[in-house]
């Protein structure tokens, strides 16, 4: 018999189907339809189907699906924009709820590299560090590499996550790289790099000079306390 996850969207008795919940939720973003969509997530959660679970299993998806239609022109651009508004609406109704551990305070830099506005990820990716102790300090979009860097060395953080969606922004991050080694700070302070991108191209990862990467924020408590731990000589957040 197949492992169930506990409170997850897939495998739930109680929940509706995931896939089916998902395709719901991605016809009324599309149809900008913002009650239905608000409602099939203040439905699961009445289920007890917990925030950080509506966001990976259900939110995460629809954008994914959202994107190929969008790449296979069946959706406009401007569908596309009210849909992630909506979007940006239930992970704003999310999370406030996503479960926080005991912080433990370790500063990180987090934003989206120089041209790159694709919040959701980076803001998804932020409050699932934020939940797992971490201080995060979230420099939003479009950040010069300078500025990661200052504000790294400010807050003495030994991990900087930057953001990209996009193949031509991705590429911004090797400016990133360049900036923390002219500093003289390999080493001391690592690069995480995320965003779609990455996900079809891992290729990218080396490329931009990122010293390592997950596919979405659930991976990314894991991913920051490795690098931590390699900047600090083993210690452990
Ligand atoms: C929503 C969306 C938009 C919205 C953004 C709204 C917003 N506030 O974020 C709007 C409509 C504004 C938009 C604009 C544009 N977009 Co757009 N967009 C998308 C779409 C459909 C979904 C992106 C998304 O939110 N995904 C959901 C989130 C949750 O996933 P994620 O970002 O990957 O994040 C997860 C992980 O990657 C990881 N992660 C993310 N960041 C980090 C960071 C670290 C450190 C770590 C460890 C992990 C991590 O964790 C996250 C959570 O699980 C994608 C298609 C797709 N397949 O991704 C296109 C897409 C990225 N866009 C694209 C394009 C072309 C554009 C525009 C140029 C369109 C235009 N002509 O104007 C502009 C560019 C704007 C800019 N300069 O940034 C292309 C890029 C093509 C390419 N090959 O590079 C895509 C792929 C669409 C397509 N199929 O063509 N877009």
């Amino acid at each position: 018999m197949p492992r169930q996850r506990r409170g997850s969207l897939v495998n739930s008795p109680t929940a509706p189907n995931a896939r089916t919940s998902t395709s719901r939720l991605l016809d009324a973003m599309i149809n900008t339809d913002r009650a239905a969509a608000a409602s099939l997530v203040e439905q699961a959660m009445a289920e007890g189907i917990p925030p950080d679970r509506v966001i990976t299993d259900l939110l995460d998806p629809a954008l994914t699906r959202l994107g190929r239609l969008w790449g296979q022109e069946t959706v406009s651009l401007a569908q596309t924009f009210v849909a992630a508004k909506i979007a940006e609406d239930i992970l704003l109704r999310c999370l406030p709820e996503v479960g926080a551990a005991a912080p433990h305070n370790d500063p990180v830099v987090l934003g989206n590299i120089e041209d790159d506005f694709h919040s959701l990820g980076r803001r998804i990716v932020g409050s699932f560090l934020r939940a797992a102790g971490w201080d995060v300090h979230d420099l939003g979009n479009d950040v010069l590499a300078e500025d990661f860097v200052n504000k790294a060395v400010e807050v003495g953080a030994s991990v900087i996550g930057a953001s990209a969606m996009m193949q031509t922004t991705a590429l911004n991050i090797r400016k990133l790289r360049d900036r923390i080694d002219a500093r003289g700070l390999n080493g001391r302070l690592k690069l995480a790099v995320g965003g779609a991108v990455f996900n079809w191209r891992p290729d990218l990862v080396a490329e931009v000079g990122g010293d390592g990467t997950t596919t979405n924020a659930s991976g990314a408590d894991a991913l920051l306390r490795r690098l931590h731990a390699e900047a600090t000589g083993g210690a452990a957040p």
